[in-house]
C-alpha cells in the first residue's frame, strides 16, 4: 500500500522536485498540495505550483492556496536564492489546473479527516503557518495524522542566520506550534539536506533521461547552483525539500536519532533555532526524530527512478 501524503510546500525549487518525487514515486499516494507564503509571495507560489502539476502531468488531486503571511512575523521571502518568480530558471508554463475552491488549511483537514485514522502523513517544505493554523482549526486532526515530516531547521546549521534555517525562521510561532504538536515528527533538516548535494554527475544522470520534465529539473539545478554559489558560496547546490519525500518513501535512505525537539521563540540570536536535546536516553514517549546521515546515492536513484517513470507527459 502505497503511502498517502499531503504536500505543503512553497515553490521552490527544491519544492518542485519534492513534487516531482512524489508525483513519480510508486510507493506514494499523493492526496492534495497545498501552498504556503515562504520563497516568494503565495500568489507566486501557488501559480509555480500549477505549472509543476502542468510540467509533471499531475491530474486528478486537488492544489490549494493556504496563509499569505506567516503568523506573528512580517512576511520574509527568498529571491536570492529562488529568483523573482520563486522558480526562476525554466520557462513556466501557464498552469492548466484550477484551484481547488478551499482554503488549503480546509483541505488539509478535510483530507485527514476523510481518511482512516493513522494513514494520512503531512510532508511540510516550506514554512508551517498553514500545518500550525490546521491544529489549532480542528485539533481532532493532531491524533489522526500518521506522521509529520518536514524539511526545516537543523540540529548544528542555519541558512537564514547563525542558527536558523529558513522555514522555521520565517514563522517561529507555527513552528513551535507543529513542533509541540503530539504528532510523530521528524525533522529532516540542512544536517541531512546539506548532504543532498546535485553535483555535475547527478545533473548529468538527469539529463540523460532525455524528457521534458527532467529537462526542466536540469534547467531549476542550473539556476539553483548559480544562487547557491552566490549566496552562500557552495560548489553544488543542497537539494533540501525532495529529501522529506524520500525519509516518507524509504527511511533507510537517511539515519534518524529520536530525541526531544522545540523552536527558540526569545533568543535574541538564536529565534527560529530548532533545538535538539542529544542528552541520552531520549525521554520514554519522545515523540519527535532528527535526521542524520544521507545515503546520497539511494536518494538521487529515488530521483532519477520518478522522472523515469513520469516519461513524457501527454498534458
Ligand atoms: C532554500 C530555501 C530558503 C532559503 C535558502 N537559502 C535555500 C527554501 C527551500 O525551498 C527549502 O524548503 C528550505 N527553504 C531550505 O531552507
Ligand atoms: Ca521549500
Amino acid at each position: 500500500m502505497p503511502t498517502k501524503i499531503i504536500l505543503d510546500c512553497d515553490p521552490g525549487h527544491d519544492d518542485a522536485i519534492a513534487l516531482l518525487l512524489a508525483h513519480g514515486n510508486p510507493d506514494i499516494e499523493l492526496l492534495a498540495v497545498t501552498t504556503v507564503v515562504g520563497n516568494q509571495t503565495l500568489e507566486k507560489v501557488t501559480r509555480n505550483a500549477l505549472s509543476v502539476a502542468r510540467v509533471a502531468g499531475i491530474t486528478g488531486v486537488p492544489f490549494a492556496a493556504g496563509c499569505a503571511r506567516p503568523l506573528v512575523r512580517p512576511i520574509e521571502v527568498a529571491p536570492d536564492i529562488h529568483g523573482e518568480s520563486g522558480l526562476d530558471g525554466p520557462v513556466l508554463p501557464d498552469p492548466v489546473q484550477q484551484l481547488d475552491g478551499r482554503h488549503a488549511v480546509d483541505l488539509i483537514i478535510d483530507t485527514i479527516m476523510a481518511h482512516e485514522p493513522g494513514t494520512v502523513t503531512l510532508v511540510p517544505t516550506g514554512g508551517l503557518t498553514n500545518i500550525a493554523m490546521a491544529a489549532r482549526k480542528e485539533p481532532r486532526i493532531v491524533p489522526r495524522v500518521k506522521e509529520v515530516v518536514l524539511m526545516g531547521g537543523g540540529y548544528n546549521v542555519g541558512n537564514w542566520s547563525a542558527t536558523s534555517e529558513f522555514n522555521i525562521i520565517i514563522d517561529p510561532e507555527a513552528a513551535h506550534i507543529v513542533f509541540n504538536e503530539s504528532w510523530p515528527l521528524t525533522m529532516v533538516g540542512l544536517d541531512v539536506t546539506h548532504q543532498a548535494l546535485a553535483t555535475p554527475e547527478v545533473v548529468e544522470r538527469i539529463r540523460a533521461i532525455g524528457t521534458s520534465p527532467s529537462q526542466f529539473v536540469v534547467e531549476l539545478l542550473a539556476f539553483f547552483a548559480h544562487t547557491y554559489l552566490e549566496a552562500q558560496g557552495l560548489d553544488h547546490p543542497p537539494v533540501h525539500d525532495p529529501c522529506a519525500v524520500a525519509q516518507v518513501i524509504d527511511p533507510s535512505v537517511m539515519t534518524t536519532r529520536t530525541v526531544p525537539l522545540d523552536v527558540e521563540l526569545t533568543g535574541t540570536l538564536t529565534l527560529g533555532m530548532t533545538v535538539a536535546d542529544f542528552r541520552g536516553p531520549a525521554p520514554e514517549g519522545c515523540t519527535t526524530k532528527v535526521a542524520m546521515q544521507l545515503d546520497h546515492e539511494k536518494f538521487w536513484n529515488l530521483i532519477v527512478d520518478a522522472l523515469e517513470r513520469i516519461g513524457e507527459p501527454s498534458v
